[in-house]
C-alpha cells in the first residue's frame, strides 16, 4: 500500500493541508523524509531542488544550523509556559524595529488566526462590519475570508465553501485585484461601512501577481478618507520580498500588517501588529477578544529570532533577488527558445510562472485564463527530474539563501529538457 493511501485511511484527504495532495496537478503527493538547505529528501529515497520551501518559511534553506540550535537549545529549557517570556519580547522588537508600521505586535500560531483577528480587530476598533478582500487572495481559511464575489461587484458576498453562513458572508465584498476603479466606486457606495481593507500587497495565492502603479495608494486613500482600516497581508510576502517587505518596497504604510511562514522560522507561528492607537483595542487593555495557548511559544520565538538574524547581512536580499532572477530569467529565455508560452514574476525571494501568451498577468480573471495542462506538464516533467516546484498553478515559489549557481543550473538544464518535451508535443 502506497504511503498516501496510508495516510488517507486515517488522515482526511490524506493530508493535513489540501494543497499538499496533489489535487492540481495529479498523481500521489510526494512524502518527504528530511530536508537540509535548498534540499528535500524523499521516502522514495530522492533528493530534490525544494521551490517551495514549506511554502515560504524556510528562506535561509532547510534545517539552517543556527535556527536548529535555536530551536534544541530553548526546547532543552522547556516547550512551553503559558506565561510571559523574555523570547516574546525579544522577537516583537525585532519586528517593530524591521517593520516601523508595526508599533505593537500579537504573536498568534499561523497566518489564518492573524488575519482573523486582525480583521475582528478592525471592526472593534471601527465599529462597522463590512470588509474588502481582493478576488484571488487568500488570508487563511477563517469563515469571513472563505468569500467569494457575489452576483454584483458590492453585493453580498458569497460563500466559497460549504459551511461558511451566508450571514456572515453578506459581510465580505469581493473586489478584482488591482482594479483601481472597482475600489473608488465601492468607497463612493459603502465607504462609511467598511471596517477594512484586507489585501496581499504582492498576491502570492493565484499565482503571483504584483499590484499595477497606483493599486496600493488608491488603497490608502480610500482607507484614509474613509476611517476603514488597511490591513497588509504579509504572510507571505513579509520579510520574503525585502527585508522591510512589499511595504517597504511600495513605499505604504498599513494601519495593519500580518506575518506569518518567515517570522516563525518553520515553527508554528504568527503575528499582527500595527498602529498602538488600533492595537489598544485588544484584550486585556482593550475588549476585542483574542487569546492563544501556545501564542509566543518560546520555541517558536527562538526559531524566528534566529531566522530573522540569519536576514540581517546587508547583501542578503541583493544575493537572493539575483538568484531568483537567473532562475526566472532562464526559465523565460528557455520557453522563448522552444516558443512555449510562459509568463514569469520575481520579486526578492518569491517567484512566480504561468503558462499564457496574453503578457504579464495583472488579475484574477487572467490567471485562471492561463493553460493548466501545460502546467502539469511542466510540473511534473521537473518533478521528474528532482525538481520541486509548488503542486498548483495558483502558488507561487520561493528561493531560498541556499540555493546556489549549481541548483539554478541544473534547474534550467531540467527546463531545457522539459520544455523540448512540451515543444514537441509529448
Ligand atoms: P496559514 O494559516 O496557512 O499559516 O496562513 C494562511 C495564509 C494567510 N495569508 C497568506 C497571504 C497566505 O499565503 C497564507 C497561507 N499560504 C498557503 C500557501 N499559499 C499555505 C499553504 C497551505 O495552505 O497549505
Amino acid at each position: 500500500m502506497s504511503l498516501f493511501s496510508e495516510a488517507k485511511k486515517v488522515i482526511a484527504g490524506g493530508v493535513n493541508s489540501p494543497v499538499r495532495a496533489f489535487a492540481a496537478v495529479g498523481g500521489d503527493p510526494v512524502f518527504f523524509k528530511s530536508a537540509s538547505g535548498a534540499y528535500v529528501e524523499t521516502e522514495d529515497g530522492r533528493k530534490l531542488i525544494d521551490y517551495v520551501g514549506s511554502w515560504g518559511p524556510m528562506i535561509l534553506g532547510h534545517a539552517y544550523p543556527l535556527v536548529i540550535d535555536a530551536v534544541c537549545k530553548t526546547a532543552a529549557r522547556g516547550l512551553s509556559f503559558g506565561a510571559p517570556c523574555v523570547l516574546e519580547t525579544e522577537l516583537a522588537q525585532k519586528i517593530c524595529a524591521i517593520l516601523p508600521s508595526i508599533e505593537r505586535v500579537r504573536m498568534v500560531s499561523s497566518g489564518t488566526e492573524a488575519t482573523m483577528s486582525a480583521i475582528r480587530l478592525a471592526r472593534g476598533y471601527t465599529g462597522r462590519d463590512t470588509i474588502i478582500k481582493f478576488e484571488g487572495c487568500y488570508h487563511g481559511h477563517s469563515d469571513s475570508l472563505l468569500i467569494k464575489a457575489g452576483s454584483g461587484a458590492l453585493t453580498l458576498g458569497v460563500p466559497s465553501s460549504p459551511g461558511v453562513p451566508a450571514g456572515l458572508a453578506k459581510h465580505t465584498v469581493t473586489l478584482e485585484y488591482n482594479n483601481i476603479a472597482a475600489v473608488e466606486n465601492a468607497f463612493k457606495e459603502i465607504g462609511s461601512e467598511v471596517a477594512c481593507i484586507i489585501v496581499e500587497p504582492i498576491a502570492g495565492n493565484m499565482n503571483m501577481v504584483p499590484p499595477v502603479d497606483g493599486f496600493l495608494e488608491t488603497l490608502r486613500r480610500c482607507c484614509d478618507e474613509s476611517g476603514a482600516v488597511l490591513i497588509f497581508d504579509e504572510v507571505m510576502t513579509g520579510f520574503r520580498v525585502a527585508r522591510g517587505s512589499a511595504q517597504e518596497i511600495y513605499n505604504i504604510k498599513p494601519d495593519l500588517t500580518t506575518l506569518g511562514k518567515i517570522v516563525g522560522g518553520g515553527m508554528p507561528t504568527a503575528a499582527f501588529g500595527g498602529r498602538a492607537d488600533i492595537m489598544a483595542k485588544l484584550a486585556p487593555e482593550g475588549s476585542v477578544y483574542q487569546a492563544g495557548t501556545l501564542s509566543g511559544n518560546p520555541v517558536a520565538m527562538a526559531a524566528g529570532l534566529a531566522t530573522l538574524e540569519g536576514l540581517s547581512p546587508a547583501d542578503f536580499y541583493a544575493k537572493l533577488s539575483a538568484t531568483t532572477r537567473s532562475l526566472t530569467s532562464g526559465l523565460a529565455d528557455l520557453a522563448s527558445k522552444y516558443e512555449v508560452p510562459m509568463q514569469v514574476e520575481a520579486i526578492g525571494g518569491m517567484f512566480g510562472f504561468v503558462f499564457s501568451n496574453q503578457g504579464p498577468v495583472r488579475s484574477f480573471t487572467q490567471v485562471a485564463a492561463a493553460d493548466t495542462d501545460m502546467f502539469r506538464q511542466f510540473f511534473h516533467g521537473m518533478l521528474q527530474r528532482n525538481i520541486y516546484f509548488a503542486p498548483s498553478a495558483f502558488e507561487a515559489g520561493f528561493v531560498s539563501a541556499a540555493h546556489g549557481d549549481v541548483e539554478i543550473e541544473t534547474t534550467l538544464a531540467a527546463a531545457d529538457e522539459v520544455f523540448a518535451e512540451m515543444a514537441a508535443g509529448k
